[in-house]
């Protein structure tokens, strides 16, 4: 039997951190697009079910449109035996009352093959012997009596908060959830969300937790791989696969400037290296580092330009340290000795006073950069 994990979809999010508002729109419709493309997924292979686990939406305010597409994705699978099991996340609204999720009340008919979870601890038979249980957690509780499962079977349980390794309380702004409640309980998986980045671990001596990540990436801090995870479950025996899915992909590139020639064709050539071999739809930074002259004359608006044009998203984020002997100053009789010392004088943060020397060295070297 095949069971697909995901969570965090943060559907309907505003993406504007680093987009256009044309663009960050693109990507919203993206990643709509993207759930859409996950249940074909399911439904051509053989997916039994489809676990949510929680942030389906960012804010909780997904639109009544895109709540009916939703509910209505998940009706259709129904033709193919697809069950859907949605645990609330933080960024749900109405998780203290739960029902629903992302699904407000009462407006759009829930599909009968859609269970949710709600506060109260609940458990649902997939299949003969393969249970899935789980609850919404609300931020306010302390404990939770989770209970034990039968030894016979397989038994998933699905929560959406951060697992803390250590004893604790459940709950907080967080949302913790203390490892040691749900050992030896014979859990089989623990079927988490809220960690954007995939992490399969061991629970106690017989079960996994397991965090799918967020299946698209939104920041550049959400650079590896996305996707959902796929669990494959044969009598007692599972084993659970991440499958990569993300239609964009973040890439963080570092360029070290130190020994590159300062023309725009070295830059070029330098940067062409790096970024070859990546995929055109994808958005990247590159963040220049290392030591350049302080009279360095970099173009990097039209290097920038340049990775615009083949990129979905480019940014070059410019690193760079003055390489200045202040020694070589102190006694230089000239308008540029004079500009130096009164830059290291000036009480400013070392950024501004590596901005400062930059621009003001090459204004007197008589290029002009556009910054
Ligand atoms: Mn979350």
């Amino acid at each position: 039997m095949k069971i697909l994990h995901t969570a965090d979809w943060h559907l309907m999010s505003p993406m504007e951190h680093h987009l256009t508002a044309e663009k960050a729109a693109q990507r919203r419709r993206e990643l709509l697009s993207r759930f859409a493309d996950m249940v074909r997924y399911a439904r051509e292979h053989q997916v039994s079910a489809v676990l949510l686990a929680g942030d389906l939406s960012d804010s909780g305010a997904l639109s009544f449109s895109v709540q009916d597409y939703l509910l209505s994705l998940i009706f259709d699978a129904a033709e193919d035996g697809i069950s859907f099991y949605l645990v609330a996340g933080n960024h749900d609204r109405d998780r203290t009352e739960a029902v629903g999720g992302a699904f407000t009340r009462g407006r759009c008919e829930m599909p009968p093959n859609l269970f949710v979870f709600d506060t109260q601890w609940k458990t649902y038979t997939l299949a003969e012997g393969i249970t899935i249980s789980g609850k919404a957690l609300c931020g306010t509780e302390e404990s939770i009596e989770i209970p034990c499962m039968d030894e016979d079977g397989y038994h998933i349980v699905m929560l959406h908060g951060i697992l803390q390794e250590y004893d604790g309380a459940f709950g907080g702004a967080d949302d913790r959830i203390p490892m040691t409640a749900l050992q030896n309980k014979n859990i089989d998986y623990l079927a988490l969300g809220h960690l954007h980045t995939f992490r399969h671990g061991k629970l106690d001596k017989r079960g996994t937790y397991c965090y799918p990540g967020c299946p698209e990436g939104r920041g550049f801090d959400e650079c590896s791989d996305k996707g959902f995870v796929m669990l494959h479950v044969d009598g007692g025996s599972a084993n659970a696969e991440f499958v990569p899915f993300a239609k964009r992909r973040l890439h963080r590139i570092s360029l070290d400037i130190t020994e590159i020639p300062c023309t725009i064709h070295a830059l070029e050539q330098a940067l062409t290296g790096k970024i070859e071999a990546l995929p055109q739809e994808d958005l990247i930074r590159v963040t220049v580092c290392g030591e350049d002259e302080p009279d360095a004359v970099r173009d990097f608006a039209y290097m920038q330009k340049r990775l615009e044009e083949r990129f979905f998203f480019a940014e070059i984020r410019d690193e760079r340290t003055v390489k200045i002997d202040i020694e070589t100053f102190r006694h230089d009789v000239s308008l540029r000795g004079e500009f130096v010392r009164r830059v290291l004088s000036a009480g400013l943060s070392d950024k501004e006073t590596q901005q400062v020397l930059r621009c003001g060295l090459a204004a007197l070297k008589g290029e002009l950069q556009d910054v």
